[in-house]
């Protein structure tokens, strides 16, 4: 049984975290945790990004951890013609997907554009997965910190979590079957590698790019089922576009958005602030997302 609580204040909730912590609607936020508080575990769901968001932003000697596609491109056998082509890409689409100034109609095509020639890309070589987990296991811890007891605070109180990323899922599975975090209630929705006669063959559809990253893809999936009566999402992001990923939740009532902003800080401000209900600026932690977790599991027992 949920027990009456003391109502939070926006003081506490900026006090969860030990970095910088804007709050455009403190009104909101406030109400929103209430709600999450009220609801219970039960009710809750955890949605997040994975690239600079389940990873750090940067490390402590200002190294930044490989994304899942650059971790794939560290695999010994891709042939380097398919190295030198996702490189010329990167570098034509790269600019696009950042560039304030190009509509989100004109970069959603330009986007997935760059995910089909990326899957074509990734066609007519032999490729072995376990060279994924061989790279994934050289690298050094870059989740950020209070990933291992976040994921397992949730998972001990059977609270889904969905990693919902653009980026290349086996390499994501990967690094968090790495770092054991891939635990029972995570569950990820990415683009995972198609496989015909031991050779790639591009992605299994549907391709997930940073336009289409919503609960709609989900629609007609297991997850979707599962999860579709749990309304109180707490979703996490680093990319304004990760703001929309609870977009199709059918009544998704009370989601609380938080997005961590590292690049460009004063220039990105405003634009996070208007899409996500907490940004958290230079903060490479899950501290905010943990105390939150607490809260509402100490308002149960
Ligand atoms: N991103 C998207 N694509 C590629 C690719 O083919 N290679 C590399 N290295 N990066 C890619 O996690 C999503 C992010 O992955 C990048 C097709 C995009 O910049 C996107 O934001
Ligand atoms: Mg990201």
């Amino acid at each position: 049984m949920t027990k009456p609580f003391k109502i939070i204040t926006i003081a506490q909730v900026k006090a969860m975290s030990k970095a910088r912590c804007e709050i455009k609607d403190g009104d909101r936020v406030v109400n929103v945790i209430n709600e999450l508080i009220c609801g219970g575990l039960k009710k809750l769901q955890v949605l997040s990004d994975f690239d600079f968001t389940i990873t750090k932003q940067h490390m402590p000697d200002e190294r930044i951890p490989p994304t899942s596609f650059g971790l794939f491109n560290s695999c010994k056998s891709i042939p380097r013609h398919v190295l030198e082509e996702t490189d010329r890409l990167y570098r034509i689409y790269r600019p696009i997907e950042i560039d304030p100034h190009i509509t989100i109609q004109e970069k959603t095509e330009k986007m997935v554009e760059w995910w089909e020639k990326s899957a074509e890309v990734f066609k007519g070589f032999p490729f072995n997965p376990d060279e994924i987990d061989e790279v994934a296991a050289e690298s050094s811890d870059y989740l950020r910190d209070g990933v291992h007891e976040l994921f397992n605070d949730l998972n001990n109180n059977n609270v889904p979590l969905l990693v919902f990323s653009a980026g290349l899922g086996d390499c994501v599975v990967s690094i968090l079957k790495q770092f054991n975090v891939l635990l029972p209630n995570v569950k990820v929705v990415s683009n995972f590698l198609k496989y015909k006669d031991g050779h790639l063959d591009g992605f299994i559809p549907p391709i997930i790019h940073i336009f289409n990253k919503n609960e709609q893809v989900l629609k007609g999936t297991e997850y979707y089922d599962s999860v579709h009566n749990r309304d109180h999402i707490i979703l996490m992001g680093d990319s304004l576009g990760d703001a929309e990923m609870a977009t199709g939740v059918p009544s998704s009532s009370h989601v609380l958005k938080i997005g961590f902003l590292y690049d460009h800080v004063e220039l990105n401000l405003q634009r996070y602030m208007d899409a996500f209900d907490i940004v958290l600026i230079n903060d490479q932690t899950m501290d905010l997302p943990k105390a939150l977790v607490s809260l509402i599991q100490s308002n149960e027992s």
